[in-house]
């Protein structure tokens, strides 16, 4: 098998620094937190931007801020997440590929999340997926349940997504399929021929799904987003060490770490 891309997602939009002090919300705080997931093994880092107060935000300043600073420090690729948070509208939210990132996240479905709604209308989405296009930004399609499989590839089938597609397969949330291997195995079988993909273990089931999948031949996804621990009742004490367990994985089951460049190569986006 080959070696695999390592994604770490730094912040994510709900955790708090009181569940964890280590969460890095800060513009500053998250470039050091991409350069240590980079020097990690990581060739890709997942960016929610937090505003002042540390609530989620699409703010466009920000954006353009944090994605600099992270290119100072680091060569690693920088999705950003048009996720951005609950309580954002997405309006808001799809303007921040405006800030022109390499890659952003692009969810094809409306959603119950957790205790909240996760808001992605069929016309925004269409809308987005288009300007992405238009702009060049690489999307990762987040699909937490087989019918946003079937979404995306609708897109896909429309004209509004370029090969190779890149897929994350996102277990464990409240409303989305739950972390199980059948579950992961289901939606593995009906990826499309070519495309990349990684695991998204949220919660409890990080280490077990993204192991699975690395086993399995995808990509893999840390970071401090989707679990807060290094192990029960044991707070990961920095993005880097979930990514420097998740390297180890990789790494025991034959799958070296890709680069930056080579993971550019798989992912189909020019030299910079
Ligand atoms: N904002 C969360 C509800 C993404 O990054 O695009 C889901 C999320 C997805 O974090
Ligand atoms: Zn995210």
């Amino acid at each position: 098998m080959s070696g695999a891309i390592i994604t770490a997602a730094l912040t994510g939009p709900i955790a708090t620094k009181a569940d964890n002090p280590a969460l890095p919300t800060s513009p500053e705080e998250i470039a050091a937190a991409a350069r240590g997931a980079w020097e990690a093994g990581a060739a890709i880092v997942h960016v929610h931007l937090r505003d002042g107060d540390g609530n989620p935000t699409a703010d466009l300043a920000v954006a353009h801020r944090v994605v600099g600073l992270i290119n100072e420090r680091s060569d690693a690729l920088v999705q950003l997440s048009t996720g951005v948070g609950l309580m954002v509208p997405f309006e808001e939210r799809e303007a921040l590929v405006e800030a022109r990132p390499e890659m952003a996240t692009l969810n094809p479905c409306t959603m119950s999340f957790a205790a909240g709604e996760f808001r992605n209308p069929p016309d925004g989405v269409r809308r987005l997926a288009a300007r992405m296009l238009e702009l060049g930004v690489k999307p990762e399609l987040e699909v937490y349940d087989t019918g946003h499989l079937d979404v995306a590839l609708a897109l896909h089938a429309e004209g509004l997504l370029a090969e190779p597609l890149q897929f994350s397969i996102v277990l464990g949330v409240r409303g989305g399929a739950a972390a199980t291997p059948a579950n992961l195995v289901a939606m593995v079988d009906r990826l499309p021929a070519g495309c990349a993909w990684q695991v998204i273990g949220i919660g409890r089931g990080n280490l077990a799904m993204t192991a699975i999948g690395l086993a399995m031949g995808g990509n893999a996804r840390t970071g401090m987003e989707d679990t807060l621990l290094l192990r029960r009742g044991v707070p990961a004490e920095s993005n880097a060490q979930l990514v420097d367990r998740l390297v180890g994985v990789a790494r025991a089951l034959e799958r070296e770490p890709l680069g930056v460049a080579e993971a550019r190569e798989q992912l189909g986006l020019g030299d910079t």
